[in-house]
């Protein structure tokens, strides 16, 4: 058998990954001072470089895009000087490393927003679902709906981060436009109750998250962002009655806006790749940029959808945590590290940056 398409090297716009394997955004809430990554978060990254691409952890646009203790943000001086470290671990070993810019409207908790007030969304329902703040997961708090004077200012602090994310090195960002999160929130019907342009039908309830990629596009380069897409997880208590016309809408405009990928996650989020029906070929025919498919993938499995084009790139999420050379082990057909969920959402080095390569566990051996 021919080595597999996963480790040929492939174009990302104007960059070259060394391979198809892409380290999915991965939330670890150990974020420092000021919210911002601190050093073992630039040896986190590093430690994972071989991955062609890496996506970082969601990381918020402002403080009201918080919803989760100790997730950094890129909004602040202090934030951009924090990656900035982390970007120069990540090209000092061969690197490449997009950003994730993430608002997550009402999944959060009056405790992280400012002056304490009400979490933002398109409308004032609450999600059925659980956050983590201070130290434990703790119920979301009752949001309140956007007035349509404050949209500009998302779009802005979208705008805005990306600029930032620049500043910091990123070689691009990612839009978080998925798992029940503020612009998934405006896009599916579940959530948003609007009446005005942002609510009603698909181009109404789009508008948003277009709204955002192009402003992001417009001010940082088409071919430096990409976005999140999950059509139908059930993450965070998020719905679509009818999910196949809205985002086969959504990805003929992100088209349009020549975006460098879309990157889908195929199911439930972390769960059921058949969760419910969809149609991914359709999304992967319509974009002409790179498809990047997320969710359960192993080396079969990617090995497949490349060799059938259904994809240009695959996203693995849990392994890379206990697995710093997820690559070369995939490569060579190694054991994985076991996952400790312990040690996933806050701490320090410890289930982070002490997970050993397959050299460091010979060598000890
Ligand atoms: C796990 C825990 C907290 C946030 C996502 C940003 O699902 C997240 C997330 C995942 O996209």
């Amino acid at each position: 058998m021919s080595p597999s398409k996963l480790f040929e090297p492939s174009k990302l716009g104007p960059i070259t990954l060394a391979n198809r394997v892409v380290m999915a955004p991965l939330t670890r809430n150990r974020a420092v001072e000021g919210l911002a990554a601190g050093p073992l978060t630039a040896e986190y990254y590093a430690q994972r470089a071989s991955a062609g691409l890496l996506i970082s952890e969601a990381s918020q646009v402002s403080q009201q895009g918080q919803g989760y203790q100790d997730t950094p943000g890129i909004y602040s001086k202090a934030q951009i000087a924090g990656w900035r470290k982390v970007t120069d671990a990540v090209h000092a070993k061969g690197g490449r490393i997009f950003i994730q810019l993430w608002h997550v409207g009402r999944i959060s908790h009056v405790s992280l927003q400012p002056d304490g007030g009400a979490p933002v969304a398109p409308s004032a329902i609450a999600a059925k679902t659980k956050t983590f703040v201070g130290g434990a997961f703790t119920d979301v708090s009752a949001p309140r709906a956007l007035e349509l004077s404050e949209i500009p200012g998302i779009v802005a602090a979208f705008r805005q981060a990306a600029l930032n994310a620049v500043e910091a090195g990123f070689d691009g960002v990612e839009i978080h436009g998925a798992n029940g999160y503020l612009l998934d929130q405006f896009a599916k019907d579940g959530a948003n109750k609007r009446t005005d342009t942002y609510g009603g039908g698909i181009e109404n309830r789009a508008r948003l998250m277009l709204d955002v990629a192009k402003a992001v596009s417009e001010a940082i380069g088409a071919d430096r962002t990409g976005i999140r897409l999950s059509p139908v997880t059930p993450a965070n208590d998020i719905s679509d009655s009818n999910p196949q016309p809205l985002f086969d809408y959504i990805v003929d405009q992100l088209n349009a806006l020549n975006l460098v990928y879309i990157h889908v996650i195929e199911g439930a989020t972390g769960g059921a790749r058949d969760v419910a029906p969809f149609d991914y070929g359709s999304l992967r025919k319509r974009f002409h940029g790179t498809y990047i498919a997320n969710n359960g993938y192993d080396l079969a499995l990617a090995t497949k959808q490349l060799d059938a084009g259904a994809a240009d790139l695959i996203a693995f999420g849990r392994p890379f945590i206990a697995n710093p050379d997820l690559v070369e082990r995939l490569k060579t057909k190694a054991p994985l590290n076991e996952l400790d969920r312990a040690t996933l959402y806050g701490g320090g080095a410890k289930g982070y940056t002490d997970y050993p390569t397959l050299k460091a566990a010979q060598a000890a051996e």
